[in-house]
């Protein structure tokens, strides 16, 4: 059996935690199993502030979920911005809320809880001027700065609804998002700086609202200082218009159960769909979670190094950080920039306990050797967590032994946007760690694995990983469209959430989560839809058709391997390559590339005409030698060519 790592002592300093040894989980995992509305209720109403506590815990379930979402706290009343910031403004008004690590190391800017909820309420006033009204839509589309935090958590103290889209994207997607939510304020900044370099955000914006009518404004954040375009009337400089607003600015109230955010997410199929996450639910599971998970302590700094844009980010940099009045850091840089050091440097300078980053970031760091970690003290660091993609006991073992020093505890961290929260993990430093597991469920998820006759497979095995039951931070639906929600997660197995993952179960009851069994792509801990890049693809005049499969890549988990059938006359070359990497920017952004073209006379089909992914999948992989059965393929001979043609990193 695989190599178990102790718990290392509790360090002296007191937790909080509700969870304080094993005996602790195994009680709180059966009561939230036996009575999950009794268990969630409680956590509830001791852990946030509301308005008007919630009498009651779940209506509706996944029995039911096409007649509508389930609900938890139904008739809970709150604003999650008092959660987040004026009770804490009332206990520990100069505590550091937010830690800013601007692109250059050390361009420092802290925020304490007093002057983060000045701003959140000048910047939501400003809002209100601007036409903003509860339950309207924002998308904000900035680089990691504290004013994306404070534009998340304006939004909220006004009841609306933000949709944060990562910087990265294209204009394309952008206006898609914009669309689909019908956002009427986009709030972005002048330009983003990472690893040196500049991003050109507010001409994005620009470019993706063209035509957009029903934009009323853009608030612009002044983050360089550069030149950007402007149009007059719709434009708002951020300073102009928060500066001089008024520093409170009355929390509006909102039922539990009233949209808190959306964030769009790469699926099988189709253009990526808008989750949805509701106010008193997530604020409670999020919060909860991210205490238990890493052990927080009051005088922790925390530091996730994910972006914003990401669910990682809304959970578990801002929204559960700051209802446990943690310190939260944020970064704006790259692990690489200036040099593979960068992490490291922030820990010693800021005194980093907890540290929470994806192994793809670990692995290119590893590469990099030993040195650039060695050269820091790390002495404060006491719990090293990793989310995104599954980890290999490799790169698990690099940041125990090194990084940590073999004295932190490593969470790996399996959860995902649907689920709004961590689901699966160590509670460091309580579960025996096992590298490349992320061991057990949490309190109210009750994972299950459903063997190849789909049938619910126990003990020890592989299957598809499915959840039995619901918990507060689940998304309740697909925004606009809860038919989709429905047939994406509910339709595999009736009465059942399937995650889309596979999972192993050791003897031990550990999971180890074994990646995408669907059509997503995972590409440095990105997540990513293969029908995303076919259409972009098939968008070229050149191309016939396109077949996207991920192959595993030894830094970035998996790369993207692309099949390409020309249209009749024409044939490959540089310029063509060149075109197809620009229209899967344009049509995705700059976090998308096919790794490997491989042009093909044809793709693998069935007589009825569906692509056999499995076959593109193999040869992608380097297993030409293990298709299966091809009989029913309406013409094997493309797969000759394919598999003498396969391609493969230098
Ligand atoms: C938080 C996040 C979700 C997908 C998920 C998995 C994969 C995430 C782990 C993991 C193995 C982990 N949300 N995934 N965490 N696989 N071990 N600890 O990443 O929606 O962007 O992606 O990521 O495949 O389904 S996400």
């Amino acid at each position: 059996m695989s190599e178990i790592y102790p718990v290392p002592p509790r360090v002296s300093t007191r937790s909080d935690s509700p969870i304080q040894d094993m005996a602790q989980y195994r009680e709180a995992y059966a009561r939230a199993q036996n009575d999950p509305e009794g268990f969630w209720l409680d956590v509830a109403r001791r852990r946030l502030r509301w308005m008007k506590e919630p009498t009651h815990g779940l209506d509706g379930s996944y029995h039911t979920i096409d007649e509508g979402p389930f609900s938890w706290f139904g008739d809970g009343v709150l604003n999650v911005t008092e959660s987040c910031l004026d009770r804490h403004v009332e206990t520990r008004p100069s505590k550091t809320a937010i830690i800013w690590e601007g692109d250059e190391p050390g361009e420092v800017r802290k925020l304490s809880y007093r002057e983060l909820h000045k701003q959140v309420c000048r910047t939501a006033n400003a809002l209100r001027e601007l036409g903003l009204k509860k339950g309207e839509r924002v998308i904000i589309y900035m680089g990691m700065v504290p004013e994306a935090a404070i534009a998340m958590l304006a939004c909220a103290r006004l009841g609306a609804i933000h949709s944060v889209v990562f910087g990265g994207f294209s204009a394309e997607a952008v206006r898609d998002r914009v669309r689909d939510c019908g956002a009427e304020i986009v709030i972005t900044q002048d330009k983003g700086r990472r690893g040196g370099k500049s991003i050109p955000l507010k001409e994005v914006v620009d470019k993706a609202l063209e035509g957009e009518q029903h934009i009323k404004h853009v608030l612009v954040y002044r983050r360089t200082g550069e030149e950007v375009p402007w149009v007059e009337g719709r434009d708002v400089w951020w300073h102009e218009a928060v500066d001089g607003a008024e520093d409170l600015c009355p929390a509006v109230p909102t039922m539990a159960e009233d949209p808190l955010f959306i964030l769009y997410t790469s699926g099988s199929t189709g253009k990526p769909k808008g989750v949805v996450h509701t106010c008193g639910g997530y604020l409670t599971f999020t919060s909860y979670t991210h205490e238990i998970v890493f052990d927080l302590r009051e005088h922790d700094v925390y530091a996730c190094v994910a972006d914003i844009g990401w669910i990682t980010g809304h959970s578990y940099i801002v929204y559960g950080p700051l209802a446990n009045r943690a310190t939260t850091l944020m970064f704006e840089s790259i692990p690489t920039y200036p040099d593979a050091g960068r992490y490291w440097d922030m820990v010693e300078r800021h005194g980093i306990t907890i540290f929470y980053t994806a192994p793809t970031a670990i692995r290119a760091l590893a590469a990099q050797g030993d040195e650039h970690v060695d050269k820091y003290d790390r002495r404060t660091l006491r719990v090293l967590g990793t989310v995104g993609e599954p980890i290999n006991p490799d790169a698990w073992r690099w940041y125990y032994e090194i990084v940590g020093d073999g004295r932190c505890n490593i969470v790996d961290t399996y959860w995902q946007t649907e689920t709004g929260g961590v689901t699966i993990s160590p509670l460091a430093p309580l579960t025996a760690t096992k590298p490349g597991s992320a061991t057990l469920p949490l309190p109210g998820i009750v994972p299950l694995l459903m063997d190849d006759s789909d049938r619910i497979l126990r003990g020890p095995g592989e299957g598809r990983l499915c959840m039995a039951f619901p918990w507060p931070g689940q998304a309740r639906t697909v925004w606009g469209d809860h038919p989709r929600f429905v047939a994406t997660y509910f339709n595999h197995y009736k009465g059942y959430y399937f995650t889309g993952d596979g999972c192993r179960r050791d003897t031990d009851g550990y999971h180890w989560i074994t990646g995408r069994v669907d059509d997503v792509l995972n590409v440095s801990g990105h997540r990513m839809g293969t029908a995303e890049f076919e259409s972009a693809l098939v968008a070229v005049d050149e191309v016939a058709e396109a077949g996207i499969v991920g192959f595993p890549h030894p830094i970035k988990g998996q790369g993207v391997y692309a099949y390409i059938v020309l249209q009749p006359g024409f044939a490959p070359n540089d310029a063509l390559e060149a075109k197809l990497h620009r229209a899967v920017r344009d049509q995705i952004g700059a976090h998308a590339r096919v790794d490997l073209f491989q042009f093909v006379p044809g793709l693998p089909k069935t007589r009825s005409g569906k692509v056999m992914r499995r076959i593109l999948r193999k040869v992608a992989e380097g297993e030409p030698d293990k298709l299966g059965d091809i009989s029913t393929l309406a013409d094997p001979s493309v797969v000759e060519a394919i598999v003498s043609g396969a391609r493969s990193l230098p």
